[in-house]
């Protein structure tokens, strides 16, 4: 399987979130994206090509227009308003009864595009955005050219992105940009199943309203972990896409034996769907060792988990999403990756 990777995450570094009374280094870091091509090399798993360029039309299938051009500009306005800290980010947000009205100050716009305060944007931010958008669209385009498996190490990852706002560490939905890529091309229908820890709720509402991609992702139950405000159960799309968004919340302390018997329900409307390919926004942190989360997924599942998805016999994008485990997350990627390829 090939690979699509840029260096240029490298220049999304310095990240900060909130810590205690203060701010700490996010596990959110340029190690992850390294270690996973560490491992991918190591293991031979297959050539490792940079992603090709799209210009802003293909950001803008998915993203509103200001957006991306708030994400290109946020840094320079940050300068250019004399603040001085390496972070900018955002302490105002749009509340109930108010506006997302067309504020010019940095401050307002940083909490107009942001759902909360862990997506910062470091000077080399969106360079790294950019490119990792583009690593996601160049492996759809590798399954358009007829490839049975790519696969995107997107850094920052993707899923929480929404159509105009950056939040848990992400900013362009690159899994999203992805499947409206094969969508775009002509396929007719295509799934995106997202195994993150976290609910992909960027993911779900861009395509909530639609049946020619059917969204389904397993996560930890937002009812008590992030992004807290999406991913319940009865959440199933609306209108024409009614009945083509799946969640499936789980406890804490999920294991493999308890993760495999919703994720066959998942894969089992996949087939019913009859879609010509699947994404799968990969985030290895339903590991048991990562930092930030409570399940207990074990490193030789992954291989399962990958055998699993890879049973479908569709044509498969694997997008990078979360997993912050540094010294496991390269391990447990290749493990999926050869799971998928040898089904
Ligand atoms: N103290 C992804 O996995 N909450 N994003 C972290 C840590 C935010 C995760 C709390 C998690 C965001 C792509
Ligand atoms: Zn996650």
């Amino acid at each position: 399987m090939r690979t699509i990777y840029s260096e240029d995450h490298q220049l999304h570094d310095g990240l900060l979130e909130p810590d205690g009374d203060g701010w700490a280094p996010s596990v959110e870091c340029p190690a992850r994206a390294n270690n996973v091509v560490a491992a991918i090399l190591e293991r031979k798993l297959g050539d490792s090509i940079p992603p090709r360029s799209y210009g802003d039309d293909k950001l803008t299938t998915v993203h509103d227009p200001d957006y991306v051009n708030f994400l290109s500009l946020a840094w320079s306005e940050w300068i250019a308003a004399g603040e001085k800290g390496s972070n900018a980010k955002p302490f105002a947000f749009v509340g109930a009864g108010m506006r997302y009205a067309d504020t010019r100050n940095i401050h307002g716009r940083l909490g107009r595009y942001s759902f909360g305060s862990n997506a910062p944007l470091v000077a080399g931010s969106w360079q790294a955005i950019r490119r990792s958008a583009e690593v996601g669209l160049t492996g759809a385009d590798l399954i358009l050219e007829g490839e049975r498996f790519a696969f995107s190490a997107c850094r920052p990852p993707g899923h929480h992105a929404t159509t105009a706002q950056c939040g848990g560490y992400c900013y362009l939905n690159n899994t999203a940009l992805a499947a409206q890529s094969l969508i775009h091309a002509g396929m007719d229908r295509v799934a995106v199943l997202d195994v993150d820890y976290h609910h992909g709720n960027g993911t779900q509402s861009i395509f909530y309203e639609r049946d020619d991609v059917l969204t389904l992702s397993l996560h930890a139950d937002p009812a008590l972990e992030y992004p807290y405000f999406l991913g319940f159960k009865d959440e199933q799309g609306s209108g024409p896409g009614e009945g083509f968004n799946r969640n499936y919340p789980l406890p804490f302390g999920t294991d493999w034996k308890a993760y495999s018997e919703p994720l066959h329900d998942a894969l089992k409307h996949i087939q019913d769907f009859f879609p010509s390919a699947v994404v799968v926004a990969l985030g290895l942190d339903t590991f048991a060792g990562d930092p930030i989360s409570y399940f207990e997924i074990l490193a030789e599942d992954y291989i399962s988990m990958g055998q699993r998805i890879g049973a479908l016999n569709l044509p498969t994008l694997v997008v990078l999403e979360g997993g912050y485990a540094l010294d496991a997350i390269g391990e447990n990627t290749v493990n999926f990756l050869e799971g998928i390829e040898n089904a």
